[in-house]
């Protein structure tokens, strides 16, 4: 038997002949299917004013310890048998939506700043088999195979909980040389083998404040996620998963290059009575259709993503991004239920920071 080679020595194993690429009609080898278009440096985008998070958030509750010294997935420990059956008795209509944006987007991925998105490339396809030299299966198969070259963050993602620190620490008190190499601690490995299911409420803050989508650098509070909750008719429980819809990467397929301008996507804002709300309602994870979850620049202090440290790295709270949420949101409106059956499976990456998810609602 001969097996079609893959297109460089990087992919697949097996016993290999001459190297034979995916090939197009007029002879050329496969690229990615669109142009990538890539978020700008984020140098761009720093300054150097801004307070050091040790200072901002000396006296910010801490999850560390609580759920032992090896603990790897924080406030998912919120998240048992009892969470996963009421949510599970939620279920009412078997509607599914599933929320994971796409990868490869004809019309782009958004991405944070210097990332870039992922490409796709074919390997093998239908060309694969043209001409006298082409392998050949017993029977006849032939086969497609492609691999992605992807950011871990670059898509619908959950963080691991080493994602982000400062102080040389990360959540749990881990070492943040731990990272080096990959994450020995804290990463999205242990959150992809436990899953996250529970009750999720989601909190249309678009539709609440009466626009298509949030603007740039716009803040809210827990106080409007209440007031949001009530004006839904649904209540904020204790140990819910929060998804917050914005609306905002709308703009990024409106706008183009033009997105990234100036860039700082709405969302909640730091202020120690939101941290201690987080922490008094045992919030498991915080999921938001924009890239990064909260207000990029903290308008108070100009610091970036302070949420990010005092929820995910003290808190140990799970931050699940670009999630695509106007089909639920659109559903929500409609039968007037906002809170539902929430079940996310984010991949295996061994030391991964993070990893692809495609969560999925069931009402
Ligand atoms: C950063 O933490 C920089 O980004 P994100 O959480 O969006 O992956």
């Amino acid at each position: 038997m001969v097996h079609p080679a893959p297109v460089d020595d990087n992919v697949g194993t097996g016993s290999l002949t001459a190297p034979r690429t995916a090939r197009h009609s007029d002879g050329h080898h496969s690229r990615p299917g669109r142009e990538v278009r890539a978020a700008p440096a984020m140098e761009a985008f720093v300054t150097e004013t801004a307070p050091d998070l040790t200072e901002l958030l000396k006296d910010s509750p801490s999850n560390w310890g609580k759920w032992g010294d090896d603990d790897e997935v924080g406030s998912l420990n919120y998240l048992g048998p009892e969470q996963v059956l009421a949510a599970v008795g939620l279920v009412s209509s078997g509607k599914v939506f599933t929320l994971q944006r796409l990868i490869g987007d004809p019309k782009g991925d958004p991405v944070w700043p210097g990332r870039t998105p992922a490409e796709r490339t074919q390997v093998l396809d239908e060309s694969t088999w043209d001409g006298e030299d082409a392998p050949a299966f017993p029977g006849g198969l032939h086969y497609a195979d492609d691999k992605i070259n992807a950011f871990l963050q670059g898509s619908t993602q959950y963080d691991a909980l080493g994602h982000v620190w400062f102080d040389s620490k990360l959540y749990n008190g881990y070492d943040a040389r731990t990272t080096v190499g990959g994450l020995d601690k804290a990463s999205v490995e242990p959150i992809a083998q436990r899953g996250v299911v529970g009750r999720a409420v989601l909190l249309d803050m678009a539709r609440f404040k009466g626009k298509p989508t949030l603007e740039s650098g716009e803040t809210f509070t827990h106080e409007d996620l209440m007031e949001c909750a009530k004006a839904q008719g649904v209540e904020i429980n204790k140990r819910d998963i929060l998804l917050i819809r914005t609306n905002f990467l709308q703009l990024f397929f409106e706008q183009g290059e033009k997105f990234y301008e100036n860039f700082c996507e709405p969302g909640l804002v730091y202020s120690p009575e939101l941290v201690q709300w987080f922490q008094d309602m045992e919030i498991p994870n915080l999921v938001t259709d924009t890239i990064a979850n909260e207000v990029t620049f903290d308008p108070n202090n100009g610091v970036a993503l302070v949420l990010h440290n005092a929820l995910m790295r003290n808190l140990g709270v799970t931050l699940t991004e670009i999630a695509d949420l106007e089909a639920l949101a659109d559903e929500c409106a409609e039968d007037g239920r906002y809170a539902f059956l929430y079940v996310a499976a984010p991949l295996k990456v061994a030391k991964g920071s993070g990893s692809p998810v495609n969560p999925i609602v069931i009402k």
